[in-house]
């Protein structure tokens, strides 16, 4: 009789900040799962991306840029990345082109002697020149003798599909871990949190971004439209005027923003009401972090 065999795994990408995890992932599973910013620290979870074929599963997770932790919430960031090397059966480690070392030395030394296989990827080789790759190749063999060197560019989908292949060979034999139809571990009220957390990344300026979270308290689908409303969090008074702006401007663009984003992300229309609440120094405050789902 033949047997059909199946391949399912976990493949954890990391690196530093903004090297491009989140565009990679994506790029994987050819949905924006992840929220995508210049800013280093957009992505805050550990975030997972499936793929599915009639014979694999491939797990992705993103993860925040390796970081040192300046607070709680950075420490618990950090120990999203620490549980991606735990279950990792591929390791992705991301590199930008010109880039010589990860932020944090106790990390690459998990790295050094990771016992799954590594797979080395220089992005953005779009930007570089040859001259540039070669040494970055010399460069990475050296600090890394055991990983295998792609140079690929997350943005353009450029050598993406040969990095798949390469992983789909070192998958492990296994039966599926998640139903064949799902595409990721997160509730959709997640989507909806991360999506206005982009729009105020990329709208507001300095420490604004980083003092914000975003709790949706009610997503109601019916046949036709989705209604939502959020809650958006900061830490003191002046940063919700801040957020407002004059007459509440600065607000409504981010609502509207979001919305639009999220239609063609659920495939629905939307109607998204939004709220702006101070939550005194939830970055640092175990309980609050918890009910934001930064517990692993
Ligand atoms: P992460 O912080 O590692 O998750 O990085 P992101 O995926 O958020 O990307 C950070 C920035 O790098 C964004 O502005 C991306 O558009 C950009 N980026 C990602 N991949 C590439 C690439 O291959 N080429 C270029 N030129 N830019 C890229
Ligand atoms: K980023
Ligand atoms: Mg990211």
């Amino acid at each position: 009789m033949e047997t059909k065999t199946h391949k399912a795994g976990f493949v954890n990408i990391i690196g530093n900040p903004n090297v491009g995890k989140s565009t990679l992932m994506n790029a994987f599973v050819g949905e924006k799962l992840s929220i995508i910013t210049n800013k280093a620290q957009t992505t805050r979870h550990r975030i997972l991306g499936i793929v599915n074929g009639e014979d694999f599963q491939m797990v992705f997770s993103d993860t925040p840029g390796i970081l040192k932790p300046a607070y709680e919430l950075q420490s618990s960031m950090m120990d999203f990345v620490k549980s991606a090397f735990q279950d990792a059966d591929v390791l992705l480690y991301l590199v930008e082109l010109g880039e010589k070392a990860l932020k944090d030395e106790a990390f690459f030394q998990k790295l050094q002697h990771a016992q799954m296989p590594v797979l080395l990827l220089l992005n953005k080789i779009d930007k570089g020149n040859e001259a540039l790759l070669l040494e970055q190749q010399k460069h990475w063999q050296e600090q890394l003798p055991d990983a295998e060197i792609f140079a690929i560019s997350a943005l353009e989908n450029f050598g993406v599909a040969e990095v798949f292949n390469r992983i789909l060979e070192l998958l492990p034999e296994s039966p599926p871990f998640y139903p064949k139809d799902q595409l990721t571990d997160k509730p959709e009220r997640f989507f909806v949190n991360e999506k206005i957390r982009e729009k105020i990344l990329m709208h507001y300026k300095k420490e604004i971004p980083y003092s914000v979270e975003v709790e949706t308290e009610s997503f109601e689908e019916s046949d036709s439209i989705i209604h939502i409303r959020s809650v958006i969090m900061v830490e003191r008074e002046s940063q919700k005027a801040i957020i407002l702006g004059h007459k509440g401007t600065a607000i409504k663009r981010v609502g509207t923003e979001a919305r639009k984003d999220l239609e063609k992300f659920f495939d629905k229309k939307i109607h998204l009401e939004t709220f702006v609440k101070v939550n005194k120094n939830w970055r640092s405050n175990p309980n609050q972090l918890k009910r934001f789902g930064y517990d692993k």
